[in-house]
Formats: C-alpha cells, sequence, structure tokens
C-alpha cells in the first residue's frame, strides 16, 4: 500500500485428502465409478492483511476392514472402526502474504511466497470382507440361486448337489447401508463332524449376525422338508451353539414349483411349527416372488453395527492380530543433495529444493534476494563450500542456473 506499508495476507492452504471408515458401506464398488480425487485449492491471499480461506478436507469413506497402502510414503493403514481416519496426502501449503517479509533492514518486499502444489499418490485399496447374513441348507435347496437374486454376485447354480464348493460373497444394496450374505456349501448329516463339504465353512457363518436357512418345499428326492430342516439345524448347534442363537428367517425356496393355496397352507404350517416370533417367507428366485421381502425382513433383523466394528473379542483372527490404524512411515528422504558437475559447476538437487523454487518467482530481485538467504538457512551455501564452491563458480538448483556469492 503505498505509504501503508505490505498489507498483502497470507493464501489458504489447500486441502487435505483422508480415507474415513464409514459402517453403511460394504464393499469397493463405488471405486469402478470413481478413482480420481482431487481436494479443493485453498483461498488467495488479500490486501489488507486477509488470509484465503484453507481448503476443505475431502473425505473419501471406505468400509469396514479396509487395507489402505499409500504409494507415495509407502505407509499402511487399517480402517476397522467406524469413524477411523487415515490421512492420505497434505493440501499444499499456501503462500505467504508480503507482510511476512518485511523487517528492519527490507521495510517494502515487493514479492509474496507462492503456494505449492499439494501431494498426489497412487493408493491401493484392499478388502477383507466379513459377511453379515449367512445363507444355510441342504445342497440344491436354492442358496447360490438366492444370493444370485439378491446381489450382483454370480455364483455357479446348477440341479445337482454340491455345486458350491467355496463360499461365495454377495453385497446387498439397502436404502441406506449394505450387508454382505455369505453363500456356503450345502450342509448334510454329519456335516458339524467333516461329512461332506460344509463343516469347512462352517466357519464363515460364526460372525455373521443373522441365519437364512433355505429350506426346499418340494425337494427332488422326495425328502420330508421337516426332516431336512431339523437336520440342518442340528448340525449348526453341534457346530458351535451360538450359531443355535443367532436370529434367523426361513425362506421356503422354489415356492414357483408349488401350487399357489398348497405354499401358502404350508408356509402357515411352518409359522406354527416354529412358534410364530420367526419369520417364514416363501420365495422364489425364478419369479422374484418374497425376494423383496425377504431383503426388508434380513434389513430389519440385521442390527446396526458391522461384523468388524463390534468388540475385540467377536473380530475374526486375521483382523485381529492388526492393531488398530497402525502406521508404517519408513525414513523421510533428505531434502537435497550437493553435488560437483564439473571444475567449476555444482547442482543442488531434492524435492526441497524443487518446494522451495516452487515457492518464489525467479525473475523478481527482492524474492531472489530473499531466497538466497532461505538456501543459506537450510546449509545449502555450506555444503557448496564443503564441496570446493569458491564465488564465481555455478550453481544448478534444480533446472535453474545461479551465480551464488558465499561471500555475502
Ligand atoms: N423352479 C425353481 N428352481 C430353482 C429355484 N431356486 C433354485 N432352483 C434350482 O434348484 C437347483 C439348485 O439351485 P442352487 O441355487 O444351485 O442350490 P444350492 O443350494 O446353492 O446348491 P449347492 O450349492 O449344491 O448346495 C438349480 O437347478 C436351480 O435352478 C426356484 O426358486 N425355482
Ligand atoms: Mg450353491
Amino acid at each position: 500500500m503505498p505509504k501503508g506499508g505490505p498489507d498483502g495476507g497470507d493464501g489458504g492452504r489447500g486441502g487435505d485428502i483422508v480415507v474415513v471408515c464409514d459402517d453403511s458401506l460394504r464393499d469397493l464398488e463405488s471405486f469402478r465409478r470413481r478413482s480420481h480425487f482431487k481436494a479443493r485449492r485453498g483461498g488467495h491471499g488479500q490486501g489488507s492483511l486477509r488470509h484465503g480461506a484453507d481448503g476443505e478436507t475431502l473425505e473419501i469413506a471406505v468400509p469396514p476392514g479396509t487395507e489402505v497402502l499409500v504409494e507415495r510414503d509407502g505407509t499402511r493403514h487399517d480402517l476397522l472402526g467406524p469413524g477411523q481416519r487415515a490421512l492420505l496426502v497434505r493440501g499444499g501449503p499456501g503462500g505467504r502474504g508480503n507482510k511476512r517479509f518485511a523487517g528492519p533492514t527490507y521495510q517494502a518486499p515487493r514479492f509474496a511466497e507462492r503456494g505449492l502444489a499439494g501431494d498426489a499418490t497412487w493408493v491401493t485399496l484392499r478388502l477383507k470382507l466379513l459377511a453379515d447374513v449367512g445363507l444355510v441348507g441342504l445342497p440344491n435347496a436354492g442358496k447360490s440361486s438366492l444370493l444370485a437374486r439378491l446381489t450382483r454376485a454370480h455364483p455357479k447354480v446348477a440341479d445337482y448337489p454340491f455345486t458350491t464348493l467355496q463360499p461365495v460373497l454377495g453385497t446387498l444394496e439397502l436404502d441406506d447401508r449394505q450387508l454382505v450374505i455369505a453363500d456356503i456349501p450345502g450342509l448334510i448329516e454329519g456335516a458339524s463332524s467333516g461329512a461332506g463339504l460344509g463343516h469347512d465353512f462352517l466357519a464363515h457363518i460364526e460372525r455373521t449376525r443373522l441365519i437364512v436357512h433355505v429350506l426346499d418345499l418340494a425337494p427332488l428326492d422326495g425328502s420330508d422338508p421337516v426332516g431336512n430342516h431339523a437336520t440342518v439345524e442340528r448340525e449348526l448347534r453341534l457346530h458351535d451353539p451360538r450359531l443355535a442363537s443367532l436370529p434367523r428367517i426361513l425362506a421356503l425356496s422354489k415356492a414357483d414349483l408349488v401350487a399357489g393355496d398348497e405354499a401358502a397352507r404350508k408356509r402357515a404350517e411352518w409359522e406354527q411349527r416354529l412358534g410364530g416370533d420367526l419369520p417364514v417367507l416363501l420365495t422364489s428366485s425364478v419369479t422374484r416372488a418374497g425376494l423383496d421381502r425377504l431383503a426388508v425382513e434380513i434389513a430389519r433383523r440385521v442390527p446396526g453395527g458391522s461384523p468388524v466394528g463390534q468388540t475385540a473379542d467377536e473380530r475374526p483372527a486375521d483382523l485381529l492380530g492388526l492393531p488398530e490404524h497402525r502406521v508404517f512411515r519408513p525414513a523421510a528422504a533428505r531434502a537435497y543433495r550437493v553435488q560437483r558437475t564439473g571444475e567449476h559447476s555444482f547442482s543442488v538437487t531434492g524435492e526441497g529444493i524443487d518446494r522451495l523454487l516452487a515457492r518464489y518467482d525467479l525473475d523478481n530481485e527482492d524474492a531472489l534476494a530473499h531466497l538466497e538467504r532461505r538456501l543459506r538457512g537450510i546449509g545449502v551455501i555450506r555444503a557448496l563450500e564443503a564441496q570446493g564452491f569458491v564465488a564465481g563458480d555455478e550453481v544448478a538448483l534444480g533446472d535453474v542456473e545461479f551465480a551464488l556469492d558465499p561471500s555475502s
């Protein structure tokens, strides 16, 4: 300001980017649609010492169980509990206004700092998923068909038992949250003591909070649904008493194969048999009948929160080993490196130097003088002299040639 002295305010910081653990999410699908994120820049400083506003922090939501690898600095974060956050990159610092450079010897600085670009990095997200809901039933009951209808998963479906050999997970999309449904191989009598395939996979439903028992109303082998139901329930109980106490839904599957009034009558029978407070639904993966109801009942019966976000002893072993939100940070790279490049020439390189150069307008005399003082301050001149630098030698800072005078 004429006669008033320097009055330029500082620029604001650019926004940081963080990942935040969000309990309503269960998959990383949203990153298929969008995988490039940029935080907002900080506001410009203005006259009358007005500072620019800081850029807002950009939050990226990820589901519980997400492992975050930050390429830039090699850090790893495990986001397990809702609300947990990890910083990916910082916004660039704002430049300081000219007021900051005024001092007794230097009363009217005619330059200001530039703000710096923020950090950029690639991030790898890896999800260790746990199921909220388990589908259980005899082989061929129609479990995989249900999973394929309720979610976007594509499990193999076929008209013979033991089609499913490995558990398959799918995500049920609800209005306000996502839930993971696990389809496991069919259970048979003796599964709890190792018969068939199901036993190996019962562990996958130990952590679920709801079991959907899928029961074929008219099995092709002519077996009795009442006996089939009892077989599966017994195996669950024998495997782990906790499974027996989990809330349940009974899905009477393949309802399209049974005449309407007969199906309704069977449903009423099952409701009565099971005591009334357990929901019994007729479902068909062919006509989609009853599937919306099933989704609603699932949503109603799975409490909020996530399977991983519970108390420590409810977390699965492979996640328990990981301390919450641990950060691995390799040693910071040295700020700069001085090298002799010829008899009378030297180079100074490094991230620290690049950042310093980016700050100033090198055509501005005042800014240049200030930069030289900064270089002296961080020991660059001393390091040059240690390598034999004398007045008149050339120095390349980053890509810029300088004539530095060590004596001044
Ligand atoms: N008509 C009719 N057929 C169905 C329905 N659901 C499944 N099926 C058929 O029943 C057979 C078994 O279905 P899956 O979904 O593979 O059964 P599963 O319980 O996953 O069987 P495993 O993986 O072997 O335990 C397939 O031939 C399906 O096409 C249904 O709602 N209606
Ligand atoms: Mg199957």
